[in-house]
């Protein structure tokens, strides 16, 4: 086993990293920014070592200043997250040849799977389902209109360098051809430095479905259920859960199987996903193989019951799976929900700043995965994840009923939070009957966040009579309300939230 793991990350994952470490008795290092100096994953690990400035580059995404610190504190692994580093097959190589081992994939099947037209390549190759399209960049405008004349539109121009959704167009007719190919070839350039774009067919309200794969160093691999990842916001997933409220038995071994020769195909090692665009006609199609631990990867062990990130220290110490495919089994259902320190009344635009008020929820079924803290400042300079909520239920009306009692619990105080989001979602009754597709979160955006604006103006004068008639109670000397009747506001109540208010200033 591992003498000492550094995590080359920060925020929640570093944390998540950090406990399973310290669960397998595997000492910690922490590395960070001039902007992360007071940040948990700090205070959470048994050694910190600085970088550099806040920008990632200087930083988290600085290979030679990580090699070096994991050089001098002793480190023989790297753990890298998700995000940064987690998915650059250079860095990988790197860590190879200053003999430390990444804990992860090797670099040659990250490349593979960095390169889309590759991997299409490679996955078609071995006989398994990929969208009808090309597997090789377009080499001019004409062969485009072939290829587009070929499928049948409406298609999609992706970017093959790409992923996320950057120079992704869809193109509904052949006049619109042109322009769209122009458009995302120059996006593609400026996000990868590479133009090349390639076609495939457009699956119109697609699910977008996926399956957690294991795979030891000895040549096991195994499927560990999938993931329903539909309800995203500009190619930002939102809430995740599993199982997929679509997907039974026999699709779940089908998806499941073809994702173990995904893996295979790629030569694959340590933990991934296979992500499958699904249509409505429930057929499902492979389209990109993430080889990272994943934000969501919590959803998956609570309905597995196994720990992803002990099991992935594991496989890069060389051990074999301690588990085969039939003992795997799917109990229950769990349901993440991403807190962003995100204005939902700004169009949901970062909000940074110091948390001045902190309670968190807890209780049955509750997983709280979080990176911040009372008297914590979010700084600008990254991805503004601050936790992950994640319920957890014998079925699914349980797993959402503990959300919302959780949710409900949740404060934030001194930033904006994105909690409220999650209420609207959770109430939704196409949610509640399982119809998500990735388009549920546009459309329910467009709806005014109030079903009823009348309703509300009710709401909002009876608040304002109420305070104003506990206003003129504390103004009668004492600070007690005590000319209330007590089936209005108790006393007691009253004065132990003057008490709470008082203690939370000082
Ligand atoms: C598609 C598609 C429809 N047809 N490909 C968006 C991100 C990138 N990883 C793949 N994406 C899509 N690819 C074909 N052939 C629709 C999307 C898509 C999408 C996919 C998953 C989750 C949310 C999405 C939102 C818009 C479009």
């Amino acid at each position: 086993m591992f003498k000492k793991i550094l995590i080359a990350n920060r925020g929640e994952i570093a944390v998540r990293v950090i406990r399973a470490c310290r669960e397998l008795g595997i000492p910690s290092i922490a590395v960070y920014s001039d902007a992360d100096r007071a940040s948990l994953h700090v205070r959470k690990a048994d050694e910190a070592y600085h970088l550099g400035p806040a920008a990632a580059t200087e930083s988290y995404l600085n290979i030679q200043k990580i090699l070096k610190t994991a050089k001098t504190s002793g480190a023989d692994a790297i753990h890298p997250g998700y995000g940064f580093l987690s998915e650059n097959p250079v860095f990988a190589q790197a860590c190879a040849e200053a003999g430390l081992k990444f804990i992860g994939p090797t670099a040659s099947a990250m490349q593979m799977m960095g390169s889309k037209t590759h991997a299409r390549e490679q996955i078609a190759k071995a006989g398994l389902p990929i969208v009808p399209g090309t597997s090789r960049p377009l080499q001019s405008p004409a062969e485009a209109h072939e290829v587009a004349d070929r499928i049948g539109y409406p298609i999609m121009l992706k970017a093959a360098a790409g992923g996320g959704g950057k120079g992704m167009r869809l193109v509904h007719k052949p006049a619109e051809l042109n322009s769209a190919l122009q458009s995302a070839t120059s996006e593609a350039e400026r996000a990868f430095g590479d133009g090349s774009v390639y076609i495939e067919k457009a699956i119109l309200n697609p699910r977008h479905i996926e399956v957690q794969v294991l795979a030891d160093e000895h040549g096991h691999t195994v499927y560990l259920g999938e993931r329903e990842c539909s309800l995203q916001r500009r190619h930002q997933k939102v809430l995740e859960e599993s199982p997929s409220p679509l997907v039974d038995v026999e699709m779940r071994r089908r998806m499941g199987e073809v994702a173990v020769r995904v893996a295979q195909a790629a030569g694959y090692t340590n933990a991934g996903t296979v992500e499958f665009l699904v249509d409505q006609g429930k057929n499902f199609y492979f389209l990109e193989m993430n080889t990272r631990l994943q934000v969501e990867h919590p959803v998956t062990e609570l309905v597995t019951g196994l720990d992803l990130v002990h099991l992935q220290i594991r496989i890069a110490a060389g051990e074999k799976l301690p588990f085969s495919q039939n003992e795997v089994c799917i109990r229950g259902h769990a349901i993440e929900c991403r807190i962003y320190a995100e204005d939902p009344d700004n169009n949901y635009l970062p909000s940074p700043g110091k948390i001045t008020l902190l309670l968190a929820p807890s209780g049955p079924g509750i997983r709280r995965d979080s990176g911040m803290y009372e008297g914590w400042t979010v700084p600008i300079d990254y991805d503004p994840l601050l936790a992950k909520l994640i319920g957890y239920g014998t079925d699914r009306e349980q797993a959402i009923s503990r959300l919302v009692r959780a949710l409900n619990e949740y404060f934030v105080g001194g930033i904006k939070t994105n909690i409220s989001l999650f209420r609207r979602i959770l109430n939704d009754q196409d949610f509640h009957q399982g119809r998500v597709d990735t388009g549920f979160l546009d459309r329910l955006l467009n709806c005014s966040a109030s079903e009823s604006p009348e309703k509300d103006a009710r709401i909002a004068a009876i608040a304002a009579g109420v305070f104003a008639h506990l206003d003129a109670g504390s103004a009668s000397g004492n600070g007690r309300a005590h000319d209330l009747p007590e089936n209005v506001f108790s006393s007691w109540k009253k004065s132990a939230r003057l008490e709470a208010v008082k203690e939370s200033r000082e």
